[in-house]
C-alpha cells in the first residue's frame, strides 16, 4: 500500500514504473519533432541538469541589442551555476531545443516581426515553416517533450486587468495547469491583475511558492504584490523536493517559483505603478488586445520609466536563471 510509504520511496521508479523520468533518453517522438543543439543533446544523454529558457522574452520582451546581450548572458549564468541552458524557439518551422548564438541573434533582430508563439500558434508556425519565438506556455510544453522540467524566465503571463469584460487570461496559466514544468520567475507584473492571476492558478491546480525569505508573492518590478503565495521556499533543495514529489505522483501540472527582484534593482512602487496605469489606459484607448497586449505594455512601461523597467527586467532575469540552475542541479541529485 503505497500511501503509507515514505516520499523517498514514491520518488523511485519502483513505485511508479510508468512515470516518465525527466532525464530518460530522448523518445522517438521527440527525436523526430525536436532538433537539439549538441550541448543540450549531450546534457540529456548524460543526465546533466538542464534549464529551459523562452524566446518571446528575446523577440517581444526587450529591445535590440539588450535582448541579444541578455539572452547570451543568461545562458552563461546557467552554465556558471552548474546546469545547461536550453533556449527554445522555432527556426524556419523547426523546433529547436538549444539555440546557437547566431540563432539567438536572428530572433533578437527580428524582434516583434518574429511570430509570438503560444500553444495555440505552434501548429501554424510549424506548418508554415515560420520563425516563432515561444512564450512561457509553448516553451513549457516543448521543454516537457524534451525531458526538461525546470524553466526560467522574467515574468509569466496572467489575468489581464479588465478580465471581467475581455476574458484575456494568458495561455501560460492553463499550460501551468496541464504541464509538469517548474517555472522560476519574478512573479506577475502589475500590468496584470495579480489577485485574479493567483486565483486562476489555484483553480488550475498550480503550486505557487515564493523563493526567498517571505511568502509575499513578488510583483516583478517590485518585491511584494500584497498577495501571498502558498508557501515560502528557502533553498534550491527545498524547491527540488517539491518538483520531485510532483513527478513522483505524476501530477502533470506545473509549479511557479516566484523570486523577488533583488532589492537594489527593484523599482519605486509609485513610479512604476503610474507608468503601468498610463500604459494600460493607452492600450485601451488604442484598442490593443489579444497577443499584442503584453508586448505593447512592456514597451510603453519601459518608455515611460525612461528605460528603468528594462534595467530591472534584465537584473531579475539574471537572478531567476541562477536560482533555476541551482534547483535543476539539486533535482538531478535527488533523482540520481
Ligand atoms: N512578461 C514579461 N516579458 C515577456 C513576457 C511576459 O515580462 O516577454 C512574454 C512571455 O513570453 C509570456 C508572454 O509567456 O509574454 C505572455 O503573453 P500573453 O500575455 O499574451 O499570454
Ligand atoms: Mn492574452
Amino acid at each position: 500500500d503505497a500511501t503509507s510509504l515514505p516520499l523517498r520511496y514514491l520518488m523511485t521508479s519502483a513505485a511508479f514504473p510508468r512515470v516518465k523520468r525527466s532525464s530518460q533518453p530522448i523518445s522517438t517522438l521527440s527525436r523526430t519533432a525536436l532538433r537539439f543543439s549538441d550541448e543540450v543533446h549531450s546534457a540529456l544523454e548524460s543526465k546533466k541538469p538542464l534549464v529551459a529558457l523562452e524566446s518571446t522574452i528575446i523577440s517581444h520582451g526587450m529591445p535590440y541589442p539588450q535582448n541579444y546581450e541578455t539572452a547570451v548572458e543568461v545562458e552563461k549564468i546557467v552554465r556558471d551555476n552548474g546546469a545547461v541552458p536550453a533556449t527554445i524557439a522555432i527556426i524556419d518551422g523547426q523546433i529547436q531545443i538549444g539555440l546557437s548564438q547566431d540563432q539567438i541573434r536572428i530572433l533578437a533582430k527580428l524582434g516583434r516581426s518574429a511570430v509570438k508563439a503560444s500553444r495555440r500558434d505552434l501548429a501554424v508556425v510549424l506548418a508554415k515553416k515560420q520563425t516563432g519565438a515561444t512564450t512561457v506556455s509553448a516553451t513549457m510544453l516543448l521543454a516537457h517533450r524534451a525531458g526538461i522540467s525546470v524553466f526560467a524566465t522574467g515574468g509569466i503571463g496572467g489575468v489581464h486587468r479588465g478580465y471581467e469584460n475581455t476574458m484575456d487570461a494568458s495561455a501560460d496559466l492553463t499550460e501551468l495547469g496541464r504541464t509538469p514544468v517548474a517555472v522560476v520567475c519574478a512573479g506577475v507584473k502589475s500590468i496584470l491583475d495579480i489577485g485574479r492571476t493567483l486565483e486562476f492558478l489555484e483553480t488550475q491546480g498550480v503550486t505557487v511558492a515564493t523563493f526567498g525569505n517571505t511568502s509575499d508573492f513578488p510583483a516583478f518590478f517590485t518585491r511584494t504584490s500584497g498577495f501571498k503565495s502558498m508557501l515560502n521556499v528557502k533553498t534550491p533543495r527545498e524547491a527540488a523536493e517539491i518538483i520531485a514529489a510532483n513527478h513522483a505522483i505524476d501530477l502533470q501540472s506545473g509549479i511557479v517559483f516566484g523570486v523577488p527582484i533583488p532589492e537594489v534593482d527593484a523599482m519605486d512602487d509609485a513610479l512604476v505603478g503610474k507608468a503601468i496605469d498610463i500604459a494600460v489606459k493607452e492600450a485601451h484607448e488604442q484598442n490593443i488586445f489579444g497577443k499584442e497586449s503584453t508586448p505593447f505594455l512592456l514597451k510603453r512601461v519601459n518608455e515611460l520609466t525612461g528605460g528603468g523597467s528594462l534595467k530591472s527586467n534584465i537584473a531579475l532575469v539574471k537572478q531567476n536563471v541562477s536560482v533555476a540552475a541551482r534547483i535543476a542541479k539539486d533535482l538531478s541529485t535527488l533523482k540520481a
